[in-house]
């Protein structure tokens, strides 16, 4: 009977050890968790459109080298030009149960219903670089990103400056500014803020005439399929209005191979201030160069850490753009980075 009772002491006595032990190792476990997101800070999903131009592939790097210096956790998701796969990646980090959602909406129409599902999830959502139209407005905390909108102004008063003269003439000559336009992403509220911005300033002014508009995705590839098209189409065009220097590298392209002189020839002006287009402007190939400012990473970590601690954050930001015109001193423009 005694030994029996000493194997039970026994056994009780190892239960107790196990007991313990489990209780410590959860204490640590538990401890460990809240260590974890201490030294990890937030975890950010952030749902990126694609690596479709110079521009893109900065912006990403810029939110990627914020997110790392900030010891924010970043969840990156490449979408490869496809809003399906935008919808998605939310829908992931909505189950991975991200703190905060940062997107950049390829076009501007289709999320309410996956803006709804993070809002029941609990997780604010914060949207970049391109707007998107929502019925309900809280379904996000907030915008920040390009004025897309001035930016076509801005291009439209380059225009309307460049050609005073011809302007001028009008009445005897009846000669029109012909313009063509590389169009950017079908449905994208950057292509058509910079559309709009550009027909509001030259509206008034019916010297001006847009012949040709077509989508080139923002890609080079078909910058430069659309102008061997308006090429072999016009002979009269006098301005090229790109909404991407990537587009606007592929037309120079084209207008190089038929022996048309860019910048000479047909006036562009193009938008971004990537590196190439600089470079283009020193050598008198475009006419004007509209910044649109891809570094806006380490804003964008700023709203999303004020998001996770429950901060709210300004309903619209615009970053700063710069302008750059052929008459400038261009050797004062700071190497772009992308
Ligand atoms: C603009 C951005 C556009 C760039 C393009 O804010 O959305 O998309 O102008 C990029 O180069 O592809
Ligand atoms: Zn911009």
């Amino acid at each position: 009977m005694i030994r029996e009772m000493k194997i039970g002491k026994f056994f009780l006595g190892i239960m107790c050890m196990v007991l313990i032990g489990c209780l410590i190792g959860c204490n640590a476990q538990k401890k460990k968790l809240s260590q974890l997101d201490e030294d990890h800070g937030i975890i950010v999903g952030f749902s990126q459109i694609g690596a479709e131009s110079a521009w893109r592939t900065c912006n990403t790097r810029s939110v990627q080298d914020a997110a790392a210096e900030k010891g924010v956790q970043l969840v990156y998701d490449n979408a490869e030009q496809k809003q399906e796969n935008q919808i998605k990646a939310i829908r992931s980090f909505i189950a991975y149960q991200v703190d905060v959602i940062v997107f950049i909406p390829i076009v501007t129409d289709g999320w309410d219903n996956v803006l709804q599902e993070a809002r029941d999830a609990g997780i604010p959502v914060l949207v970049t670089d391109r707007k998107i139209d929502v019925a309900d407005q809280s379904l996000y905390a907030g915008f920040i990103g390009t004025d897309s909108l001035k930016e076509g102004r801005n291009a439209g008063l380059f225009v309307l400056e460049k050609f005073k003269e011809k302007r001028e003439r009008f009445e005897e000559t009846k000669e029109h500014i012909n313009i063509v336009e590389l169009f950017g992403t079908e449905g994208s509220s950057v292509a058509l803020g910079r559309a709009e911005g550009f027909r509001e300033v030259l509206e008034p002014y019916p010297e001006f005439r847009i012949l040709y508009s077509k989508s080139g995705d923002f890609l080079r590839s078909k910058g430069y399929e659309l102008a061997v098209d308006f090429l072999d189409t016009y002979d009269d065009i006098d301005v090229i209005f790109s909404h991407n220097d990537g587009m606007t590298l592929g037309a120079i392209e084209a207008m190089e191979e038929k022996g048309i002189l860019p910048g000479k020839d047909i006036v562009i002006v193009t938008i971004d201030a990537q590196q190439a287009a600089i470079d283009a402007l020193r050598e008198g190939k475009v006419n004007c160069v509209i910044e649109c400012n891809p570094k806006t990473g380490p804003e964008i970590i700023k709203l999303a850490e004020k998001l996770a601690a429950g901060e709210s954050i300004p309903r619209v930001q615009y970053v700063h753009e710069e302008v750059f015109y052929e008459t400038d001193d261009l050797s004062l423009i700071e190497p772009r980075g992308y």
